[in-house]
């Protein structure tokens, strides 16, 4: 029941399941997994794809001799497991070049290093026949606004961001980008810090329709926002090109939980809007392990996110079909005779009638809406009470 298909389109970071386990305290607590290794990891659990950094697979100081054996090796375990490459990105964060940010670095060295970093990833995902290409401006921010000028920074984005879109057509790439935002972490604040930041920023760029946006989980959730309402936008601009499910308990540091590791009622909501929106882009787990596992307890961990999203998925379809919500949903949206005040386009009469229209205020402030008892509903239906 609760087996994955391929147009779930599963899939997950080569950085997620190769986490070592260290954080600002503690060293690595896992050895590192190969990527080759880590492909296989993630077909035994069930993903459809695997997504990566240049460097996840190619050591930032490789030699091209390197790069051609590490890329022939990994395509061989991609042919041999099946899983694909949809989506590629740049690291743009790890190396301390990229201290001051890579794109909105006030050095023009760093900027200029950090396309040329960006075309070569790009030109290694494109091999490996990814067709969206994430960025997540991790460093692109500051800790004192002291040291640099924000519009200034915004600019700079901007025209990374154009020059990229022109280099992937150029290349005859086809690729979509999706941005990715966070509010803070690495940086004290990062530009562009939410998913309405990022649509709002596409609209300004030279080519719009090529750009979309990665919403993550845990970065809305840090910046104590409501997940399903940053996805729904996306959704609504039709600007969602890819997703970044993990989970989050509120505005503490970037958790990348396993999905459904937390927010229950929230991941539910989430899992339904997109099955109800027929979202077909990936389902991509941008999580890892908790620090305490083993490489059993990271497998644990792939299973786990891929089980949580299909028990959520079967859940919403039980929301959909269940008569007794679906009742108490149809009766608040039953339509009311004052409705027909609200039908068809603007005109000057339908203006007139609506002003002169009575309402009774104080009984549309009386009524109850039952809204308790739906959402108690909600509780019962996914502790399995229903
Ligand atoms: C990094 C970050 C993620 C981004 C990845 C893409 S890298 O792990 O925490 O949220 O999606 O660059
Ligand atoms: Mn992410
Ligand atoms: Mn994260």
């Amino acid at each position: 029941m609760y087996e994955p298909k391929a147009e779930h389109k599963f899939t997950f970071g080569l950085w997620t399941v190769s986490n070592v386990g260290r954080d600002p305290f503690g060293e690595a607590t896992r050895a590192t997994l190969p990527p080759v290794e880590a492909v296989r990891l993630l077909a035994e659990a069930g993903a459809w794809g695997v997504n990566l950094h240049d460097n996840d697979l190619v050591p930032i100081d490789a030699s091209a001799a390197e790069q051609a054996r590490i890329v022939r090796e990994f395509k061989a375990a991609l042919a041999e497991t099946g899983l694909v490459v949809p989506m590629a990105t740049t690291n743009l964060f790890s190396d301390p070049a990229f201290k001051d940010g890579a794109f909105t670095s006030n050095d023009a060295a760093v900027r200029a290093y950090a396309l040329q970093k960006t075309m070569r990833a790009m030109d290694l995902g494109a091999e490996l026949g990814a067709t969206t290409y994430v960025f997540w401006g991790g460093r692109e921010g500051v800790e004192s606004d002291a040291t640099k000028d924000p519009r200034e920074a915004l600019r700079r984005f901007r025209e990374a961001l154009n020059f990229l879109c022109a280099y992937s057509q150029d290349q005859g790439y086809g690729y979509r980008f999706a941005l990715e935002a966070k509010p803070n972490e690495p940086r004290g604040d990062i530009y562009l810090p939410t998913t309405g930041a990022m649509l709002g920023f596409i609209a300004t760029l030279d080519q719009p329709a090529m750009v979309g946006v990665n919403p993550e989980f845990a970065h809305e959730s840090m910046a104590g926002l409501n997940f399903v309402h940053a996805v729904a936008q996306a959704l609504d601009a039709g600007k969602l090109f890819h997703i970044d499910l993990n989970d989050q308990n509120g505005g503490r540091y970037d958790q990348d939980f396993r999905f459904g590791a937390h927010n229950y009622k929230q991941s539910f909501f989430l899992v339904k809007l997109l099955e109800d929106a027929g979202y077909a882009g990936p389902r991509h787990f941008d999580a890892h392990a908790y620090r305490t596992e083993d490489a059993a307890g990271v497998k644990d961990f792939a299973r786990g996110c891929i089980r949580s999203y299909l028990i959520l998925a079967e859940k919403a379809r039980q929301w959909n079909a269940d008569p007794e919500i679906q009742a108490l949903l149809a009766e608040i949206n039953a339509p009311a005779s004052e409705g027909d005040l609200l039908a068809g386009d603007y005109s000057r009469s339908r203006a007139e009638a609506l002003k002169a229209q009575p309402f009774d205020r104080a009984r549309l402030g009386a009524r109850g809406l039952g809204y308790e008892r739906l959402d108690q509903l909600v509780f019962d239906l996914l502790m399995g009470a229903r």
